[in-house]
């Protein structure tokens, strides 16, 4: 059984509620990445399933301890991925997320992006919105979308994992040179239930304590982030609803004072 440990404190967990991402700058050894070399674009199930890239890569002890401290012990382990490798010159693709990814809180899923090469920014690299990963939006809404303030070119140096909460908006930038570009895209999964055991110096939780808003997103936006970040963080320390709401500050007082019909006599 692989034994793999936390590495996450409570201040990373908050930073990546907030932003929906973790770069792990040149992790991966040299010796792998140049491995990399020869993989054809497309489904990668073969090589994402190898046993070199389980141990290189899915059970790197800094890629696995982040993924350990957000999804939790006994997480589920990729099997395949997806190469996206660009080698011509190209315009590059449309704001999107991907699959059925949508609004919730909790974080079940952590989409992962391999770069065995660097990537500078005339060779297409990948762009992510940080904070857009909790909204729920309408794949066609966002696609005419050009630069969007806050927006983040992710330009790496080879080996270089990003963690990404599954649903952030991202797509492969404008490519300018004819050097292959390589990405190569896999996700875990949780498999149990939410609990605060990454690495804490204490057994109280604390409250969510608030980032910065994003440049992009208007009182009101930032507002609803606030509240999506709390709920996430009382979920992810394992939180009851009714714990929950004590931890929630930011209730609106219309929102609070709740009590089952049943219990209610009419004198
Ligand atoms: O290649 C990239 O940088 C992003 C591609 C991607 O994630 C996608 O097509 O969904």
């Amino acid at each position: 059984m692989a034994d793999i440990l936390p590495t996450l404190t409570d201040d990373a967990v908050m930073d990546f509620i907030a932003s929906g991402y973790i770069r792990l700058d040149g992790v991966i050894s040299d010796a792998f990445n140049r491995k990399c070399t020869n993989v054809p674009p497309g489904p990668a199930k073969e090589f994402v399933g190898s046993p070199d890239f389980l141990r290189e890569v899915l059970l790197h002890p800094t890629v696995a301890g982040a993924v350990r401290s957000l999804l939790g012990h006994n997480f589920l382990v990729p099997t395949g991925g997806h190469h996206h490798l660009f080698n011509a010159p190209y315009a590059g693709q449309d704001w999107h997320s991907d699959g059925i990814s949508g609004a919730g809180y909790e974080i079940k899923e952590l989409q992962c992006y391999y770069y065995p090469s660097a990537v500078g920014i005339e060779d297409g690299p990948t762009i992510i919105l940080p904070g857009s990963h909790c909204r729920s939006v309408n794949r066609d809404a966002i696609a005419h979308y050009g630069d969007l303030l806050g927006q983040l070119a992710l330009l790496v140096i080879p080996g270089s994992v990003v963690l990404t909460r599954y649903g952030i908006w991202h797509k492969a930038g404008p490519k300018f040179t004819s050097t292959p570009r390589s990405m190569i895209k896999f996700s875990y999964h949780r498999k149990s239930p939410p609990k605060r055991d990454w690495l804490i110096e204490s057994e109280t939780i604390p409250e969510y304590v608030d980032r910065p808003g994003y440049t992009y997103a208007s009182g009101v936006e930032s507002y609803r982030d606030l509240r999506r970040r709390i709920r996430t963080w009382n979920w992810l320390c394992g939180l009851t609803e009714a714990e929950s709401m004590v931890f929630d500050r930011w209730r609106p007082s219309y929102e609070t004072g709740v009590q089952p019909v049943e219990e209610i006599t009419i004198h």
